[in-house]
């Protein structure tokens, strides 16, 4: 168990604590619910809003971090400002991102859920951060792992593992939707003595088909063609 895993056993459980903040993410929540089609809902994990410089565990089958649902053991968000062992652990966007090794339990199964509005045949890209850092012998080169439609689990490491602060690296991946619904979860993909799964800015975009693309490129060259006239 690492000394961040350790160390974050102590922080209390943030459902109970902030009823007030809350009332007011609940509102904002509102408003992401409607979330347009091939969106990932709160991708930055910025809610709910965590205590600054601190965290907020949640465990299986919570919904609290909006438009995720908690999978496996239990998964923590992390405010950007949070400092341990020198090490910052910044956000890659915003001001917060999420652990998925979850604090004192490192368990595979740990990770966060979400179902995105598709359309049958559309050709999409998830892309996403992976943060790293070294800590001691606790932390070291991060893991997450993605599945998509109930797919296999796909594995992404980050190998840059700074000690003052959090490195992140973008990776993709292209899935063609068979379905209205598409799920996408993400789990801890890091070794049990590894205390870091880091998580951040997942995003979703329409890749067009190679037809379209052409078409869009045959318009633009018959635009510059009657510019040129
Ligand atoms: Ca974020």
């Amino acid at each position: 168990m690492s000394v961040l895993a350790s160390a974050r056993r102590s922080s209390a459980n943030f459902t109970t604590a902030r009823p007030a903040m809350l009332a007011c993410v609940a509102a904002v929540i509102g408003g992401l619910a409607a979330s347009a089609h091939g969106t990932v809902t709160n991708g930055s994990f910025e809610l709910p809003v965590v205590p600054t410089s601190s965290f907020a565990t949640f465990t299986t089958g919570s919904t609290s971090i909006t438009g995720w649902t908690v999978v496996g053991d239990r998964v923590s968000v992390i405010s950007g400002t949070y400092v341990e062992s020198g090490i910052t652990f910044n956000a890659q966007s915003g001001a917060q991102w999420i652990d998925l090794t979850g604090p004192g339990s490192n368990q595979p199964s740990n990770g966060v859920s979400q179902n995105v509005a598709t359309t049958i045949g559309e050709l999409y890209r998830i892309s996403f951060y992976v943060g790293s850092a070294t800590e001691n012998s606790g932390v070291f080169a991060s893991t997450v792992d993605l599945s998509i439609a109930g797919g296999p689990r796909v594995s992404f490491t980050n190998p840059t593992t700074p000690r003052t602060t959090m490195d992140w690296q973008l990776f993709t991946a292209d899935f063609t939707a068979t379905s209205t619904l598409t799920n996408i979860t993400f789990f801890n993909g890091s070794s049990p003595n590894n205390g870091l799964s880091g998580l951040d800015n997942v995003t979703l975009q329409v890749i067009p088909a190679p037809g379209a693309a052409a078409l869009l490129g045959l318009s633009a060259l018959l635009a510059a063609g009657r510019r040129r006239r």
